[in-house]
C-alpha cells in the first residue's frame, strides 16, 4: 500500500470522496472550493447552507469536517474541510492542518469508503509553507495507512509540479518508497 500522489485538477476524480478546502462559513470561495462548487453544480450550496450554524456564519470550525453529496461531480461524498490560516506558525497551524486530514480519514471510514483524494488544505489562499503543509499531509496519511484498512486508496492531488515535488520528497523522507 502506497499513499498516491497525483497532478490535476481534483474535481475530475471518480473517488469515493473528494476533500474541499473550504472555510468556517461553507459557503464556497475562490481555490478548490470554487472549483468544486462549480463543477458540484448549485445543489452543493444549497446542501452546506442547509447544515447548522455552531456560531453565526460557521457551520464547520477549522480542523473539523463536515460530509455532503457530490452531486454533478464524479466523486460520490465532498468531506468539507477548513484549514489553519497561516500565521506564523505558533497559532495550532500544525495541530489544525494535522486534523484536517485525520478526521477526514476518520469520517470517510465511517461512511465505509475506499477511496479520498485530499487537495493541498492551506497552501493557496490561506498561505501555509508549501514544504510544512506536504509534511503534515505525508505524515498523516502514512500514519492512517499504517494503522488502518479503509480508506484503502488515500490520494494526495497536487494542482502544480511544487506540490507534486514536495509530496513526494516528504513521503520519501518518511519511508514511503517512490
Ligand atoms: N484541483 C486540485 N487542487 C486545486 C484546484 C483544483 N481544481 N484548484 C486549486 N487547487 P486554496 P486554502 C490547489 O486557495 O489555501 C477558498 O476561497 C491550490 O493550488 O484553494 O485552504 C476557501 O473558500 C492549492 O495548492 O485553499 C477558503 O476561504 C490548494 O488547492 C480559502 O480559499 C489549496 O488552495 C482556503 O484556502
Amino acid at each position: 500500500m502506497k499513499i498516491e500522489v497525483w497532478q490535476g485538477d481534483i474535481t475530475t476524480l471518480e473517488v469515493d470522496a473528494i476533500v474541499n478546502a473550504a472555510n468556517e462559513s461553507l459557503l464556497g470561495g475562490g481555490g478548490v472550493d470554487g472549483a468544486i462548487h462549480r463543477a458540484a453544480g448549485p445543489q452543493l450550496l444549497a446542501e452546506c447552507a442547509a447544515l447548522p450554524e455552531l456560531r453565526p456564519g460557521v457551520r464547520c470550525p477549522t480542523g473539523e469536517v463536515r460530509a455532503t453529496a457530490a452531486y454533478n461531480l464524479p466523486a460520490r461524498h465532498v468531506l468539507h474541510t477548513v484549514g489553519p490560516v497561516w500565521n506564523d506558525g505558533t497559532r495550532a497551524e500544525p495541530e489544525l492542518l494535522a486534523n484536517c486530514y485525520w478526521k477526514s480519514l476518520q469520517l470517510a471510514e465511517s461512511l465505509g469508503l475506499h477511496s479520498i483524494a485530499f487537495p493541498a488544505i492551506s497552501c493557496g489562499v490561506f498561505g501555509y509553507p508549501l514544504h510544512q503543509a506536504a509534511h503534515i499531509a505525508a505524515t498523516e496519511t502514512l500514519a492512517w495507512q499504517r494503522s488502518h484498512r479503509e480508506p484503502q486508496r488515500i490520494i494526495l492531488v497536487a494542482y502544480n509540479a511544487a506540490t507534486f515535488k514536495a509530496y513526494q520528497s516528504a513521503l520519501a523522507a518518511l519511508g514511503q518508497p517512490v
